[in-house]
């Protein structure tokens, strides 16, 4: 096996890392990823070998893939991920932790030998425009090629970046492998994986990322949950920024007024579709444009604002539920150049998942490779099945997505899955209101996601698995980020899913949403009126545009606004029980913040 970088690699700093990495795990060989066309195309082409891809048919799906992984790795495995802090207390409740000493005594037994018989790829990645100023590298070595294949697609990768790096540039190492070395003559399976051990591991202070046993999305595509939000946002906290788990989007009004707002939700709220959204047909001369649809990193500029990029290259969507009616921008981007990962398959090459269309095949290939017929009683797509696609091929992408600049928010949107207590919208009265109500959001559960339906589950920030040090101190950055930030954004929270005596949502949501985020951008432009509501401001029925909005009345909207005060006394009981598990570093004022609201809510 030859150690030698190529002439491209400057920084020996690096190159020492690769060798030690190389020798403790014992690659077969190493290759040095450049992110090339030439080299993706090969590395395609020995994944359709391996069987870990199968090309879908050409003529309905041109260059594209299906990937199915094993069934035993599926999704990110939270009880595995650990913040390896040097103190347990800085990586608080949130967390797993374990003592950085032990943990890399324990990763060095497993990572010994790990990648025999596979090649270790160096992976050069930007999280955010090369060189931009918010931006920041990463070098992950891997033994997956489809870990290769998707990480070009999901972030800047290749060898400009090592022109960025130098001979010494600042960069966060990610060390990936599946934990399933091959023996002399063993054959590989199309998803190697190791079943029985798993460990997703952060040691924030040095900045480094092991991850062991998963081939599967943020497991083993570490610029993602790992890099972008775990380490970020512990850089964040340092050196006085934020790194978030929320989209961004641009609104611009008929008068060219654009604004943007960055919006957090935890999993099963239609994210996606969110930052996609296409205006309601009466909105003529309104955009929506997408600069990302799941992580922000966010600074304070020299003019008081604060500016955002999206540090991502495409997405990693959830496929489940998208269509044309869900969110139309995202199925044209899915036409072409996409890998897919447990969907379906149609018996004529192309792909299907529950919810892509009212047709429902009669036939299928289900994501484990067995047959399927509508009345089988399984899903034929895994529900977390997903696809990865890069960002420019979204119609509505933001011509502003790769500025290295990022783009000035506006506005904070936060928002669960509620089917009581929460309205529509609201604005907090102040920051620290709306740090109040990030801190305490609560998204009830699916099935899909968690097994147990309806469960509300506190959910802060949409941050809880991904925040990489205490939630208390993050709460804190949060509030302290007023002293930072002249022109602080302004902070609303949003409820889509009220539902009535039936059990059915009460607002149709998707394109429609756009009368809320009207309403929001209005209130940060000054134009759009508002009334006095205990949790803050809120909009009357007149103060909503309705137009082309037929059949649903006043009466709908006071049923989406109306506050509730048994279902406030249980809600504030509930905040209180969150907030005891962070006691140890819980800001006072959000605890002040609490009896204030009890007191406007007279509960
Ligand atoms: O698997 S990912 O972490 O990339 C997506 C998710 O689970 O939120
Ligand atoms: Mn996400």
């Amino acid at each position: 096996m030859s150690l030698q970088a190529p002439s491209f690699v400057r920084h020996q700093q690096l190159i020492n890392w690769v060798a030690e990495v190389a020798a403790l795990t014992k690659p077969a060989a190493i290759h040095w990823v450049d992110g090339s066309e030439a080299e993706n195309s090969q590395l395609l082409a020995q994944m359709v070998a391996a069987g870990t891809l199968t090309p879908l048919n050409p003529a309905k799906r041109p260059d594209s893939y299906a990937a199915f992984s094993d069934p035993s790795d599926v999704a990110r495995v939270e009880d595995r991920t650990y913040v390896c802090s040097a103190r347990r207390e800085d990586a608080g409740p949130n967390n797993n932790w374990m003592d950085p000493a032990e943990m890399r005594s324990t990763l060095n037994g497993l990572f010994d030998g790990c990648m025999a018989g596979r090649t270790l790829y160096v992976i050069p990645f930007s999280m955010g425009p090369l060189g931009s100023p918010i931006a920041h590298v990463g070098i992950e070595l891997t033994d997956s090629p489809y870990v290769v294949a998707s990480m070009r697609i999901m972030t800047r990768m290749g060898r400009n970046v090592y022109e960025v790096l130098g001979e010494d540039g600042p960069f966060v190492p990610c060390v990936h492998s599946v934990g399933a070395p091959l023996a002399a003559g063993q054959a590989d399976k199309p998803w190697p994986c190791n079943p029985d051990t798993k460990y997703i591991v952060h040691y924030p202070e040095t900045r480094e990322i092991w991850s062991y046993g998963s081939g599967y999305g943020g497991n083993a595509l570490l610029g993602k949950k790992c890099f972008a939000l775990r380490i970020a946002s512990t850089m964040g906290r340092d050196q006085g920024w934020l790194a978030e788990h929320m989209l961004i989007l641009g609104v611009e009004n008929p008068q060219g007024d654009k604004r943007y707002v960055a919006a957090a939700f935890p999993s099963a709220c239609g994210k996606t579709n969110f930052a996609m959204l296409i205006p309601p047909k009466t909105y003529d001369g309104w955009k929506v444009t997408t600069v990302g649809d799941d992580i922000a990193w966010i600074k304070p500029a020299a003019d008081g604002q604060l500016y955002a990029i999206n540090p991502e290259n495409g997405y990693f969507g959830v496929a489940p539920g998208t269509s044309v009616k869900s969110n139309p921008n995202a199925m044209a981007m899915l036409n072409e150049g996409v890998i897919f990962t447990n969907v379906a398959l149609t018996d004529d090459g192309d792909v299907w998942w529950e919810g892509m269309s009212k047709d429902i095949p009669a036939h299928l290939t289900d994501w484990q490779g067995k047959d399927w017929t509508p009345d089988c009683g399984r899903k034929a797509a895994h529900p977390n099945a997903r696809f990865t696609v890069p960002a420019a091929k979204c119609p509505s992408l933001d011509p502003a997505w790769n500025d290295p600049a990022g783009v000035p928010i506006s506005a904070f949107i936060f928002g669960g899955r509620r089917s009581s207590t929460v309205p529509l919208v609201f604005e907090a009265g102040s920051w620290e209101d709306g740090v109040y109500m990030a801190a305490t959001m609560g998204s009830e559960t699916t099935a899909a996601a968690f097994g147990a339906q309806g469960v509300t589950r506190r959910d802060p920030f949409a941050m809880l698995p991904f925040c990489g040090y205490h939630m208390g101190d993050y709460f804190q950055h949060w509030l302290g980020m007023a002293d930072k930030v002249s022109k602080l954004p302004r902070i609303f929270c949003v409820n889509w899913f009220r539902t009535d005596a039936d059990g059915k949502f009460i607002w149709p949501g998707f394109g429609d949403n756009m009368r809320v985020l009207e309403w929001i951008v209005g209130r940060v432009q000054g134009t759009a009126q508002a009334e006095d509501s205990p949790l803050g401001k809120v909009p009357a029925y007149a103060h909503l545009n309705w137009a082309g909005m037929d059949g649903f009345t006043e009466q709908h909207f006071q049923q989406l606004m109306v506050l509730d005060e048994a279902a406030w006394r249980h809600e504030l009981a509930a905040h209180d029980e969150w907030f005891a598990k962070l006691a140890d570093a819980l800001p006072a004022s959000l605890a002040a913040r609490r009896s204030k609201l009890a007191e406007a809510l007279g509960v």
